[in-house]
């Protein structure tokens, strides 16, 4: 797999972990926030709900006040005339003032009249449960008495709304002359329209067993506790519960209140919306990660290794590797290019050294041939001329026996220098083609002109006056030459045949001299 679709892989794989991981934590926090919100809210509309309650209380409060502080209630305490209980306190009159049951006690606590509109069904269970519980009435007096207020009361399984308060006359002069209760059930009417008014679902459930505590020294008006109040999260809703306290203080129901979450499918909405928001970032952000990586770290991989291969399938190593930049993969660029310079050097310190005689620093026979092949085809192609002098040291053997083959290499030297010096153009080339053989490739010459040079060649050997007594009649290291001129057709093999011939010419006519064929 290339390195642009392993970072690819690998960048899709980073991101697409990345992305879940952060959508994972945003929802997470998301949601903990919506459910701390959730619960803020619901428990002020609890307790929104709760002082709704509270409050429509007072309407009833308002109705006892005018009924208690009539001179004719105040009266009636004394003469119990049939016609104002008849006009006033009958159950009509009692549904007319939108009140439920009222109670008369006298400042003893004796339960003097009740009375209470029927319910659907005929029945009266405050009428019931009061005279359950008559043996009460007078500690419940001695609790009432002098005192007013509104609170809830449980009669059987009912609740009522209750205010109480002694009966004055109306000019609120004397002593008070006996009680007044009055109450309001609380039921499904009235738990629709305080639903109605808040717009909170809510139910008051009767708690089973009513606990029997001391009666207290003052009476409550509170009907709730909004300081205990129990949260049950479900998925759709959360569900509110708190306890409802009659006015002797003790737990008789509980309240209920049904909170649908919608902030859960807010936050769902707004999730997805922010989902969109972090994908498209990541992918973003990915693309632009993957740019920069590209042209950082791919595309100058990718030059680098294409400027290599073209060298190392060229093996020439004269290819260019570019370096930019001063970072890791500039220093790797610039190693790679010292490498190739390396062995380019190498290469050619190898090459010069297999195209050159060690003893003589002349070009061998393998250079030597190459050159020549090279100057045939030119010759071929343009019609250059061209001549080919081969020469061979005149009785070496004897030399070598004369005075020590450290002496004959030594010789040999003397004759590679004296070729060098004798051929003054450029593009003269001498070289060492055998043991005590060398040989001279000539460009652009005549015939005539080849001869020369070749007669100069063995012309300054001789006055160079290497010593060889061997050598008569002389007694001076001499070269016999050869020279052949380069003619249409010839190749590397037929050109040197012929200034071979010509050489052992030389030879064989006495060496020291110059032949040409
Ligand atoms: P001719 O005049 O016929 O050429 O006689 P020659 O003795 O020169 O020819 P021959 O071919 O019989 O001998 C060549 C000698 O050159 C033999 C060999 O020892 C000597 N020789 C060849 N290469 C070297 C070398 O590198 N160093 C030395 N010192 N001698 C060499
Ligand atoms: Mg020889
Ligand atoms: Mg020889």
């Amino acid at each position: 797999m290339g390195l642009r679709k392993k970072i690819s892989v690998y960048l899709v794989g980073i991101l697409a972990v990345l992305a879940l991981l952060t959508l994972a934590a945003l929802r997470w926090s998301s949601h903990q926030k919506a459910a701390e919100l959730e619960d803020l809210e619901a428990r002020a509309d609890f307790y929104r709900l709760m002082v709704t309650l509270q409050v429509s209380t007072t309407g009833l409060n308002g109705t006892l006040k005018s009924w208690a502080n009539r001179t004719e209630l105040y009266d009636y305490f004394v003469d119990r005339r049939s016609r104002f209980l008849e006009n006033e306190l009958s159950a009509e009159a009692l549904a007319v003032a939108d009140v439920d049951f009222l109670t008369l006690m006298d400042t003893s606590g004796n339960l003097i009249g009740m009375t209470e509109v029927p319910g659907a069904n005929g029945e009266t269970p405050a009428i019931e449960g009061m005279q359950k519980m008559s043996h009460d009435y007078p500690t419940h007096a001695r609790l009432f008495r002098g005192a007013s207020g509104c609170g809830v009361v449980k009669v059987k399984t009912h609740v009522a709304m209750v205010c109480f308060s002694p009966t004055y006359n109306s000019r609120g002069k004397g002593p008070a002359r006996g009680f007044l209760v009055i109450g309001r059930w609380v039921d499904g009417e009235t738990i629709r329209q305080v639903s109605e008014v808040t717009g909170l679902t809510f139910e008051i459930v009767d708690l089973p067993n009513e606990p029997k505590t001391a009666l207290p020294q003052r009476l409550s008006g509170n009907i709730f506790r909004p300081d205990v109040v129990q949260i049950a999260e479900h998925q759709h809703a959360l569900e509110l519960r708190s306890p409802v306290t009659n006015i002797f203080g003790q737990d008789i129901g509980e309240i209920r209140m049904h909170w649908p979450r919608k902030l859960d499918q807010l936050v769902d909405r707004s999730n997805q919306i922010t989902q969109g928001v972090v994908v498209a970032l990541i992918v973003v952000c990915g693309v632009l990660l993957m740019l920069l990586l590209d042209q950082l770290v791919v595309r100058r991989l990718n030059l680098l290794r294409e400027e290599l291969s073209q060298i190392v399938d060229s093996r020439r190593w004269a290819g260019q590797v570019s370096v930019h930049g001063m970072d890791e993969l500039a220093s790797l660029a610039r190693y790679a290019r010292e490498l190739v310079t390396i062995v380019r050097e190498q290469v050619e310190d190898l090459k010069n050294l297999s195209q050159t005689d060690a003893l003589t620093g002349l070009p061998n026979r393998r250079a030597f041939d190459e050159r020549l092949s090279h100057i045939l085809a030119q010759h071929a192609r343009q019609k250059l001329s061209a001549a080919l002098i081969l020469m061979d040291v005149d009785h070496f053997k004897k030399y070598n026996d004369s005075y020590g083959h450290p002496a004959g290499d030594a010789a040999l030297q003397k004759v590679a220098q004296c070729l060098r010096t004798s051929l003054r153009r450029e593009l003269d080339l001498p070289a060492r083609v055998g043991g005590e053989e060398f040989a001279v490739l000539l460009q652009g010459v005549t015939a005539e002109q080849a001869f020369a040079a070749a007669e100069n060649i063995r012309h300054n050997l001789q006055n160079l006056g290497v010593v060889h007594a061997a050598n008569p009649p002389v007694g001076v290291m001499t070269l016999s030459l050869g020279v052949a001129v380069v003619t249409e057709g010839d190749n590397v093999r037929s050109i040197y045949l012929r200034a071979d011939e010509a050489l052992y010419q030389a030879k064989a006519s006495g060496r020291n001299q110059v032949s040409q064929m």
